[in-house]
């Protein structure tokens, strides 16, 4: 059986449980929001992105709607905000012109709706309703504000002038990888859960899918390698792309990933306002969907689908059974994975050995969200909860589904099982990938 650390805790720890995690997301945003001045808050750093001051009073007001209003049975404290922070109703270019709050009333709402949640918490009931059982209201809404904050850290990326964040450099490798690729069994396995507390409705439910065999990259692809395809003019041969992604990069006059220039004959790239050489041996970010594509294809190989990046990912041959993360069932530490803002790049591939799935894949969660090939859509039996707006209406477009999170993902929000998703010609995210090939019937053995 799959162990969840939450069903260990009796209801008093999982009070101090939950307040410790909204604690730790509320200063992961104070970080990202007091670092800069009020100017370079409500400006518009990007037309793909909010505001920071936005994010901010956002997350505030999802907080007040899930917990204080539906939760807590409690009064509105602003109900004439409400229109400003649904982002249905306002497209991200739009925001810098709405009546927002500005940096002080949204600090101010923040607080004052945080006060009101954590008295909330106090009481509330964790169990007889699928929304309180676990926590999962207030484990949802902690990931809100930790999906917001990697939000404002791409925005952060986005922005001009000199560095403002601050972190230690990601580790060094402490292992080679013995191979490039790895071959993943053929056969059912696993796939979603219909029993960690904190999943969202697109996680579940658990079921069984079939993969066939094929060979899975062991680690991302790096920029090193990634420097190749283009210095070897994949960016002008029209024979890797799909037909939507050579349009795309035309129409874009795409040369290199984003953020990178050409310094005679190397790379630099601007990472939080610092200009450096591209680190060969980091996974390569800020690549699209379609970039992506076309390295694959220039490689000889694919991309992955989303099951089989999962099976790569969870499957444990010896026990046929699917964990919750690569190296098992354990919570995330920092020999596990490059996550949670702790460092403000990926890790050279062979940082985290101790974070290998068992067949023996490398670096799946962190470092880089990673494209698959597949789009976004429900599992067989899904069902929209607690809200539409999270999932449901995201289906059937033409996002392309990413797995495994970033070096800006928090613990809280991402696992084995999470899904994000985005257009195929985004780059602003942190997103990189690693390649797949069909198994040939020689390395069936
Ligand atoms: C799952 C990351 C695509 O940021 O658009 C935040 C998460 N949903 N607020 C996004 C989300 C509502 C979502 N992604
Ligand atoms: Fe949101």
């Amino acid at each position: 059986m799959t162990t969840h650390p939450l069903e260990e805790l009796d209801q008093a720890r999982l009070r101090d449980h939950l307040a410790a995690e909204l604690q730790r997301g509320r200063e992961r945003s104070r970080r990202l929001t007091d670092a800069v001045d009020d100017d370079d808050l409500v400006r518009q750093h990007s037309r793909l992105m909010s505001p920071l001051v936005w994010d901010l009073a956002h997350v505030g007001n999802q907080e007040e709607l899930w917990l204080v209003r539906d939760v807590g049975g409690m009064r509105p404290l602003r109900e004439d905000i409400d229109q400003l922070y649904d982002a249905f109703q306002h497209p991200r270019a739009d925001r810098p012109q709405l009546p927002l709050l500005g940096p002080a009333e949204a600090r101010g709402y923040v607080g004052e709706v945080r006060d009101k949640v954590l008295h909330v918490l106090e009481s509330a009931p964790l169990e007889g309703r699928r929304l309180l059982d676990q926590g999962f209201a207030f484990g949802m809404i902690v990931q809100h504000e930790q999906q917001h904050d990697e939000t404002m850290l791409a925005t952060h990326q986005l922005r001009a002038g000199s560095p403002v964040l601050h972190a230690d450099p990601p580790p060094a490798p402490t292992v080679r990888l013995q191979r490039p690729e790895v071959l993943v069994p053929g056969g059912r396995f696993t796939m979603g859960t219909s029993t960690e507390p904190w999943a969202l409705d697109n996680e579940r439910p658990a079921h069984e899918v079939d993969v066939a065999a094929f060979w899975l990259d062991t680690a991302p692809v790096t920029n090193g390698e990634y420097a190749r395809f283009v210095d070897e003019g994949g960016y002008s041969q029209p024979q890797w792309w799909s037909s939507t992604g050579w349009a795309y990069r035309q129409e874009a006059s795409l040369e290199a990933p984003l953020f990178w220039r050409r310094d005679g004959d190397r790379w630099m790239r601007r990472r939080f306002g610092v200009l450096e050489p591209v680190p060969a041996d980091q996974p390569v970010v800020h690549v699209s969907f379609h970039e992506a594509q076309a390295y694959a294809a220039w490689a000889g190989k694919r991309l992955p689908t989303e099951a089989e990046w999962e099976k790569g990912a969870r499957f444990d041959p010896d026990t046929g059974r699917s964990r919750r993360f690569p190296w098992g069932d354990a919570d995330p530490t920092a020999e596990h994975a490059n996550l949670g803002q702790r460092h403000l790049s990926p890790a050279p591939v062979g940082a985290y050995p101790l974070g290998a799935s068992p067949l023996g894949v490398h670096q799946l969660m962190g470092d880089v969200w990673e494209w698959t090939s597949s789009g976004f859509s429900g599992y067989p039996g899904f069902t929209a909860f607690p809200y539409d707006e999270y999932s449901l209406v995201f289906f059937g477009g033409d996002y392309r589904v990413l797995r495994g999170g970033s070096f800006g993902t928090d613990a809280a929000a991402c696992r084995g099982t999470f899904r994000n998703w985005d257009h195929p010609v985004r780059r602003q995210i942190f997103t990189g990938f690693r390649c797949a090939r069909d198994a040939g019937p020689t390395d069936l053995g």
